[in-house]
């Protein structure tokens, strides 16, 4: 496509051009400096650096043709929203998590400034027009999760189709009965949205579809274990972000041939890095695209990223839908089960996720922990005392940083992951 029609597919979605050109201009330099400038990426790196080069260019063409054909765009911001009712419904579903800074000013006029730089982005995202995924959007779901985002999506649907589930707070029996009764609700919603109706078959082959992205998700964290690890964390956080807009389909074969193309590497005992460069996991808030700072900061401090615990990340594809359902009844328990499963923050109690951190910091053989919070995130800060005191109790050092988008505090973090790193050496 020319540059003439992708600006009147804008256009059409009444994006302001001049913010969007600029906002382009900055990815772009922003990605350059950040992936193209390592060495030793892989060939099949390239899916990723050509799907990131049309994140708000060809992908956004396939969605509206989509619409034309009839099929819904649902946009998420949260990983309880089951993906699989939107594909067995022949809808297209998309993640609309925001990591940039753009539209943060619009974004105050709706939302209080002590609010979390997510959800500050999607909010000034859809303010400043910037973000095509959210205006190709049929239906936009949000969820009872953190009560920044529950009272955020108040404002929203002011300016946006919005639908709520209930995400409950516990994992009690009533929790699940509640949570079962959301999803059939939301189903019913779909439904009544697509004139169309979610069949034992057609949910069979969603649940296929997205358990198999998970399964080539898993694959990806097991080799990337391997000492010397054979990728990046960098190019790992990018893969599990573009995972939620890019084609299902598409997206699972590319990253299993990355990773035959990983297998090949660890085969020659080949590192992206040298074998005793400190290995960290990252846990805690998720990180949207193009939220890459602190990976960045620490990759080139020293280390290397082996582990994200968080919703971009292995808890978006740690557990799969049971596939063993024959009734439709059946296929939508094993569902809400696996959603059910879900180790967020905003849970109490949730110590799940100290087991999950645990192994995951055994598994990975991490010689530290890097907890990431978002500014004003009550949920994650809460949890990170816990967290901390668990991975002290297993011998894996850690710290906390709590940053935001802004490029401000850029040497101040860096100063801490080298004195950290210090510590580990
Ligand atoms: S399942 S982590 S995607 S809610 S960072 S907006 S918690 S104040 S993103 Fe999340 Fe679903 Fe949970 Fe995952 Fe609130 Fe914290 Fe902001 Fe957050």
């Amino acid at each position: 496509m020319t540059q003439e029609s992708y600006e009147a597919m804008w256009e059409s979605l009444n994006l302001d051009l001049s913010a969007h050109d600029g906002l382009l201009g900055v990815l772009g330099k922003f990605y350059g400096d950040i992936y193209m400038s390592q060495q030793g990426r892989l060939k099949g790196m390239e899916y990723l650096d050509f799907v990131l080069s049309e994140v708000h260019g060809l992908r956004i063409k396939e969605l509206l043709e989509a619409k034309a054909q009839g099929r819904k765009i649902i946009g998420t911001f949260c990983v309880f929203v089951p993906e699989e009712l939107a594909l067995a419904l022949d809808c297209v579903q998309v993640g609309l998590c925001a990591g940039a800074d753009a539209g943060k000013e619009a974004a105050e006029t709706l939302v209080p400034r002590n609010t979390c730089a997510l959800i500050k982005s999607f909010v000034g995202f859809k303010l400043a027009r910037l973000c095509p995924y959210t205006e190709s959007c049929d239906l936009i779901v949000g969820e009872t999760t953190c009560d920044g985002k529950k009272k955020a999506y108040e404002a929203f649907g002011e300016l946006a189709p919005m639908y709520i589930m209930e995400v409950p707070q516990t994992k009690t029996p009533a929790a699940r009965k509640l949570w079962k009764e959301e999803v059939l609700r939301y189903m019913a919603t779909l439904e009544s949205m697509t004139g169309k109706k979610v069949t034992a078959e057609k949910l069979a082959k969603a649940i296929k579809i997205v358990n198999d992205r998970r399964r080539v998700l898993q694959r990806l964290n097991k080799l990337r274990a391997t000492v010397p690890t054979p990728i990046s964390g960098r190019d790992v956080l990018l893969i599990n972000q573009i995972s939620f807009y890019d084609d299902p389909l598409r997206f699972t074969g590319a990253i299993n041939a990355l990773c035959d193309q990983l297998e090949e590497r660890i085969k020659k005992g080949e590192g992206v890095v040298p074998q005793d460069t400190p290995r960290l996991m990252l846990s805690g808030c998720p990180m949207a695209v193009p939220n890459w700072k602190l990976p960045f900061i620490i990759e080139s401090s020293g280390a290397v990223i082996v582990g994200e615990e968080s919703c971009i990340g292995t808890r978006n594809t740690r557990d799969l839908v049971d596939e063993s359902g024959q009734t439709l009844d059946e296929m939508l328990d094993a569902l809400a089960d696996r959603y059910m499963h879900i180790d967020c923050a905003c849970f109490t109690p949730n110590d799940e996720r100290l087991e999950n951190i645990e192994s995951m910091a055994s598994e990975l053989k991490v010689d530290g922990v890097v907890q990431y919070t978002l500014m004003f995130c009550q949920p994650y800060a809460h949890e990170g005392f816990k967290v901390e005191k668990r991975l002290t109790d297993h011998g894996t050092p850690s710290m906390i940083l709590e940053t935001d988008y802004s490029m401000e505090d850029v040497e101040q973090l860096k100063t801490r992951v080298e004195a950290f790193l210090e510590t580990i050496k």
